[in-house]
């Protein structure tokens, strides 16, 4: 349990990783109450620093007993790391908020988005779950409307940024794309095909049932976030060569009819969302505008018209900041808050 302070010892694991990074500027950028910041990563990163407040913090190496004195710890080390060391953390009395995908269906942790489940951080038993990036950006826009009018089936085709799969991706999608204008031949390595100039419907590994993993923890995360079973859902992954922020084609079938003014009027009200929704002046969101921001940006609102209470929209948001970083340290402010 985390203990009233003024000034808290954080840690980030993974702190050099594409998440990391962005955790280390968030809790700069947002004035988190840090009294000392501990950076930790592999062995690769040995001897290297981090800028934080204009100083340099050493990268440590992360190892079994580092934990005792660290009061929360953001976890962006890949699922492996937190199976192992999340619960040594929070055994040395640290609250860990996980990034990964190890502990997010565990019925014992609370997988949560700040502005959709706040109330479930009351039941951590010391390791907090971050969702998956998909899932967060749109539970953040789909929470208020499911409220006002119970949201029956989400139908959703992601477009997901390189940046969702870390730092060598960023750099394959730069180096292919740099080759291919110079008509050299190029050698995928992260993903199995070429991702410049091109989209894959492939994002994480192939399930029996057809899904990818990435499909169905859209799936079964949005029905704990919304603590609603019932929700029917599908997804479609796709990878597109775009560096930074995911979009989401969204429809959904709702038990009450909403119009699509009634949407953006629930949308304008709504914590950490933007309406971003005037197609006449060609005003919609997309990712080059939303990277680097930390609001959900929500457009291109419309009814459906092939079923009776179907809502069509199109959902943008920056997958490290809001679908990862900023969701961790937002997660760490609500329960300084609730302390
Ligand atoms: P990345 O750019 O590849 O960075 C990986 C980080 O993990 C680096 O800091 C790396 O340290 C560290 N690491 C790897 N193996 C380690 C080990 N054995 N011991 C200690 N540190 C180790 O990946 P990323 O994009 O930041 O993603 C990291 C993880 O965050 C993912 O695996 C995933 O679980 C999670 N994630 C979540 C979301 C989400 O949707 N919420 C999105 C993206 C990622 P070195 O630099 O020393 O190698
Ligand atoms: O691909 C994306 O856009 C998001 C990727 C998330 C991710 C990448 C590697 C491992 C995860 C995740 O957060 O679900 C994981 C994982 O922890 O399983």
């Amino acid at each position: 349990m985390l203990k009233k302070k003024d000034k808290y010892v954080v840690a980030v694991v993974g702190a050099t990783g594409a998440v990391g990074n962005e955790m280390v500027s968030i809790l700069e950028e947002r004035n988190f109450p840090v009294e000392r910041l501990r950076l930790f990563a592999s062995e690769r990163s040995e001897g290297k620093t981090m800028e934080f407040h204009d100083k340099p913090v050493e990268i440590e190496i992360l190892s079994e007993n580092v934990f005792k004195g660290i009061d929360i710890a953001l976890f962006s080390a890949g699922a492996e790391r937190s199976i192992h060391f999340a619960p040594l953390a929070a055994k040395a009395g640290c609250v860990v908020i996980d990034n990964s995908s190890a502990w997010r269906m565990d019925p014992e942790v609370p997988l949560v988005v700040p502005e959709v489940n706040p109330h479930d951080l009351k039941w951590h038993k010391g390791i907090i779950a971050n969702p998956n990036c998909s899932t967060i950006q749109m539970v953040v826009a789909l929470s208020p409307i499911h409220d006002a009018a119970k949201i029956k089936r989400i139908v959703v085709t992601t477009f997901q940024s390189v940046s969702g799969t870390g730092r060598k991706a960023m750099d394959e999608l730069l180096n292919q794309t740099s080759a291919l204008l110079n008509f050299k031949d190029i050698k995928p390595s992260v993903y199995p095909h070429q991702i410049a100039f091109n989209c894959l419907p492939h994002i994480d590994k192939f399930l029996d049932n057809g899904y990818t993993k990435e499909e169905m923890k859209m799936v079964n995360e949005t029905q704990k976030i919304m603590g609603d079973k019932s929700i029917r859902i599908t997804a479609t992954t796709v990878r597109v060569p775009v560096f930074r922020s995911h979009s989401e084609s969204v429809n959904i079938e709702t038990e009450k009819k909403l119009s699509a003014n009634e949407v953006r009027a629930i949308l304008s009200d709504a914590p950490g969302v933007v309406v971003f929704d005037a197609p006449e002046k060609n005003i919609y969101p997309f990712p080059a505008d939303a990277a680097c921001k930390d609001d959900v940006y929500v457009g291109r609102i419309r009814e459906d018209e092939s079923i009776e209470n179907g809502i069509n929209m199109w959902i943008v948001a920056d997958n490290l900041r809001k679908g990862a970083a900023l969701n961790a340290v937002q997660i760490a402010e609500k329960l300084i808050e609730m302390t």
